[in-house]
């Protein structure tokens, strides 16, 4: 029997509001799916907060997830990426989830066909600085690739979903879980290993004990590949040139740490859990390890 995105979360007793949304999320995403198929590539003309020059589609999968969220009902505000600001819902149209997203995650490798994603946390608030990733009521990233693939957690474990033919995700994975142990890494930012020391200590043992690389350059799809192979890890450190390394903690590492959390894995800045690190900034970057647990417990060591 098929088993839908929305009769998932019904069966996990996930409550009203939260299972519209998702599913509202999941709706939204074919749309940024369609437009990846059939769309404008080109560059933008603008930049985001961060300087980098944004393609078209990131501006566009922004718009549309803006203007499907407002238009939910079920939002209190929303943060992105590509804003430099918190959007508030109007008074007539909110509700009670604070959603924060990357609508493009990767977006650089579009142009090279290679798999990209969205990713979403969502916090039951109305506002969003102060809040750390622990209190997120759940989390889901969207994986375009060869197939488009939807994978979340309403704290209820951690479920990957298949959109058909016709249009519908349907469960393809439940509880799914990340061994201890890896075999395989996904080494970001190896251009630190120029500077520091002890990541390129860290990167020579996983050569020598001969573990396999997996790294695409998007974050959602290396990720991914660790949930689909139940072990591996990613790491994204700081260095001299970007003391916080590169990611966001809001957009990015959070949910994706909720999601790895809830599938048995493991994921830090190097210290801290990163779902206990509070939100201070909208565009705050952290260092992240992130996957089998033995493996990041391993990587702290090495960085410490
Ligand atoms: P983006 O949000 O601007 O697309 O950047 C995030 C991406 C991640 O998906 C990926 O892990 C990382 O940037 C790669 O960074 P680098 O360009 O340093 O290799
Ligand atoms: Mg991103």
């Amino acid at each position: 029997m098929h088993i839908s995105l929305d009769k998932h979360l019904r069966d996990s007793k996930i409550n009203h509001d939260l299972r519209h949304l998702i599913v509202k999320i999941a709706t939204t995403a074919k749309y940024i799916h369609n437009a990846m198929q059939t769309g404008d590539l080109g560059l933008a003309g603008t930049s985001n907060m961060y300087g980098e020059a944004q393609l078209a589609l990131d501006v566009l999968s922004n718009q549309i997830f803006v203007n499907e969220l407002e238009d939910s009902y079920y939002t209190t505000c929303l943060a992105s990426e590509e804003m430099e600001e918190e959007f508030k819902i109007p008074p007539e149209k909110q509700g009670k989830y604070a959603v924060v997203f990357d609508p493009l995650d990767g977006s650089s490798l579009v142009n090279a066909n290679l798999a990209i994603g969205s990713i979403f946390g969502i916090y039951e608030s109305d506002k969003i600085i102060g809040l750390k990733g622990d209190l997120q009521v759940a989390s889901l990233m969207v994986v375009y690739g060869p197939r488009v693939t939807l994978i979340y957690t309403a704290k209820n474990g951690v479920h990957e979903f298949v959109l058909n033919a016709v249009g519908d995700f349907i469960l393809s994975k439940e509880n799914i879980k990340v061994e201890k142990v890896a075999k395989h890494f996904a080494p970001g930012n190896l251009r630190a290993t120029a500077t520091e020391g002890k990541y390129a200590k860290l990167v020579d043992y996983w050569m020598k004990e001969k573990y396999t690389l997996r790294y695409s350059g998007g974050m959602v799809p290396d990720i991914n590949h660790i949930f689909m192979k139940g072990e591996g890890i990613f790491t994204y450190p700081s260095y001299k040139n970007a003391p916080h390394g590169k990611l966001r903690l809001l957009y990015e590492c959070a949910p994706i740490a909720l999601l790895m959390e809830q599938a048995g894995g493991r994921a830090t800045d190097g210290k801290k859990r990163i779902l206990d690190i509070m939100v201070e900034a909208l565009d705050q970057r952290t260092p992240i390890y992130i996957g089998s647990e033995d493996e990041v417990r391993n990587a702290e060591k090495f960085i410490a």
